[in-house]
């Protein structure tokens, strides 16, 4: 049976998007082990495990495959440490899937790395669509004073593995506040994937 077309406001001061399916929160709490600075982080946490670092907006299709998931991030600004707010980051589990984001309130960077190491850091803000080829890890941060929104579209047979991340001790580059601006440091914990891992990635692809 065929779907009905549908339409979904987007509040760009909230993120909030109507007739979502879905919606979840990532408190500071929930992230654990994502900043370098544990020191910090724990400070933070214990200060308000419950502050809301990011919100995410999503509807998702009766189709598992061929279809579209979509939606929204909201994420706050704030930084733990030198470290800007940032989503836990993933790859898709089927790692050939795509993914396109489109900035609608604040500034943001989406940092994505191939497999094999490479790093490329984005503007997302208004006007900006970014777009993740298939196989690139990626991640989203907020680098401003005021929130940052995005609305999202992936495949609807992507998943997402944030193990990958946590195997390699998170990804190679940290986004630091520098000044009035940012810098991408070499994360110290940061190891490259050895071919094997490389291919095996390569290989979660249909
Ligand atoms: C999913 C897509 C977004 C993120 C969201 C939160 O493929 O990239 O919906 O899930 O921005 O990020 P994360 O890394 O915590 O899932
Ligand atoms: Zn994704």
């Amino acid at each position: 049976m065929l779907q009905q077309p549908t339409s979904h406001k987007i509040d760009p001061d909230t993120g909030r998007m109507e007739n979502a399916t879905g919606a979840y929160r990532k408190r500071i709490a929930d992230l654990s082990g994502v900043y370098l600075d544990e020191a910090a982080f724990l400070d933070e946490a214990g200060k308000d495990p419950d502050r809301v670092v990011y919100t995410v907006f999503e509807t998702r299709p009766e189709q598992e495959r061929g279809d579209l998931i979509f939606g929204t991030t909201h994420m706050a600004p704030g930084r733990i440490g030198d470290e800007y707010f940032l989503t836990r980051g993933h790859i898709h589990a089927t790692a050939n899937r795509p993914e396109a984001y489109t900035g609608l309130r604040g500034a943001g960077l989406m940092q994505m790395e191939s497999p094999d190491g490479e790093t490329v850091v984005l503007d997302v803000k208004p006007g900006v669509l970014v777009y993740v080829p298939p196989y690139w890890l990626h991640r989203s941060i907020n680098i401003g004073s005021e929130p940052l929104v995005m609305s999202f579209c992936y495949p609807s047979d992507s998943g997402q593995d944030y193990a990958v991340i946590g195997r390699s001790g998170g990804m190679a580059k940290r986004i630091i506040a520098q000044g009035d601006g940012w810098e991408a440091v070499d994360n110290p914990t940061y190891r490259k994937r050895n071919a094997e891992e490389v291919s095996r990635i390569m290989e979660t692809s249909n």
